[in-house]
Parts: C-alpha cells; sequence; structure tokens
C-alpha cells in the first residue's frame, strides 16, 4: 500500500501546486482503482496467484524443463499367501472345525486379525476369494453381537454404522443362540448369523495392512 500512498501524495500535490486536476494516465486510475479497501482482497487474490505461478515454476525447474505432467502413484505389497486389494491383504484360514474364537486365533497367529468386510466391493472381493477355495464356502468374519443381542458390532468398524449385508431371513438368532457372523455360499454370499461355538468345517477370513508407498512418477510429453 505504500505505491498507493506515494501515487496519491503525487495527486495531490499536482492538484495544490497547479490549481487544478491533472487527466490521470491509465497506470494512476488503476492504481486509483486498486487504493479502494473493496479492491483488497483482488490484490490478496493477485499475490496468491503470483505465489502459486512462482512454487509451480520452482516444481517445474527442479524436475526439469518442458512440459510436464506428474501422477501420484500408489504401490502396495503382501506376504506371500495374501491377496491384495485396497490397501489391505487378505487371506483365508483352511477349511478346518473352528469355533469363532479359535478363528480369531487363527488369523492372529498368521500375522493378522479376522476381517470384517466394509462395503459391497470388499465383501465381494472377499466372497471371490472363497468360492475358489469351495464353491460352497462357509466363513467367519469379524462381527458379532455377542454383548448387546440385535446390536452387531464389526471389527475396525467401532466409530462408524458397521457394514452388514444380511441374507433374507437373517440375523434370526436361532434358538437364541446365534451372535457369530459368516458368510456363506448357501446364503447367497450374504451375511448369516451362527453359533460362535459351532463346530463345522469353515474357513475364515484374515486381513492385514499391505505394505503401501507412495510416489511420484513425471509423465513428459
Ligand atoms: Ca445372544
Ligand atoms: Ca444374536
Ligand atoms: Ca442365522
Amino acid at each position: 500500500m505504500a505505491t498507493i500512498s506515494v501515487v496519491n501524495t503525487y495527486i495531490l500535490r499536482r492538484r495544490k501546486a497547479y490549481n487544478f486536476l491533472p487527466r490521470p494516465s491509465l497506470f494512476i486510475r488503476i492504481i486509483q482503482i486498486l487504493a479502494k479497501p473493496s479492491s483488497e482482497r483482488v490484490i490478496m487474490y493477485f499475490f496468491k496467484v503470483f505465489g502459486f505461478v512462482t512454487i509451480t515454476s520452482a516444481i517445474n525447474a527442479q524436475f526439469g524443463s518442458g512440459t510436464c505432467h506428474s501422477r501420484l502413484t500408489l504401490e502396495c505389497s503382501c506376504p506371500p499367501q495374501w491377496q491384495w486389494w485396497g490397501k489391505d491383504c487378505y487371506r483365508l484360514t483352511p477349511v478346518i472345525a473352528q469355533a469363532w474364537d479359535q478363528a480369531k486365533s487363527a488369523c492372529q497367529n498368521m500375522g493378522g486379525k479376522m476381517a470384517a468386510p466394509r462395503s459391497h466391493e470388499e465383501m465381494n472381493f472377499m466372497t471371490d476369494m472363497a468360492r475358489k477355495v469351495d464353491s460352497n464356502f462357509f466363513a467367519w468374519i469379524a462381527c458379532t453381537d455377542k454383548e448387546v443381542e440385535g446390536t452387531w458390532e464389526c471389527d475396525g468398524q467401532e466409530d462408524i454404522e458397521p457394514f452388514l449385508e444380511w441374507d433374507d431371513g437373517q440375523p434370526d438368532d436361532k434358538n437364541n443362540n446365534q451372535d457369530c457372523c459368516q458368510i456363506a455360499a448357501t446364503f447367497n454370499d450374504k451375511m448369516d448369523d451362527d453359533d460362535c461355538d459351532n463346530m463345522s468345517p469353515r474357513l475364515a477370513f484374515c486381513i492385514r495392512r499391505a505394505a503401501c508407498t507412495y510416489g511420484l512418477i513425471q509423465l513428459r510429453q
């Protein structure tokens, strides 16, 4: 604003000295418009744009001259026997006689924890995975209403409404004793509540975080 003050002082002196208002040049008129308080935001916007251009130019200079486009990439990897999807790795326990608690421990022994799908897409990925092992699969997931009957909680979804996609007529809490969740082919690849101690041979879905790194690749034109 110092420049604007100098220009206004200059105009005032010219008025006093010559007793007339000099015809302002285009430059002076622009400065006078900018000197109005309502123009301050315009000036700040100008400096923001100027700053953005300066930073962008610096990045281009860092990565070389010419027209450059960059793309953020995400590369993830999973340990052997684990399958990658999104930012996680998935694995099934063998088809064995295992109660729900035993399946949880089996996942922990493999370096993960029992999984609970968070979306329809994730559940589709998981059921596809199970079907490749057993076309008539039954598989435990980490959802339970053990604590409060009818209130389902899924591991990793404590702060949100848990993702639940039940088959028709489920959960039915059959014999007042079904507090653990499974996904099964016979329930149309959807969820069913079952007896937590049911030892019928079945799978369990396990999950662990994938090792992911972000990178920036340069695409030159
Ligand atoms: Ca119950
Ligand atoms: Ca129940
Ligand atoms: Ca049921």
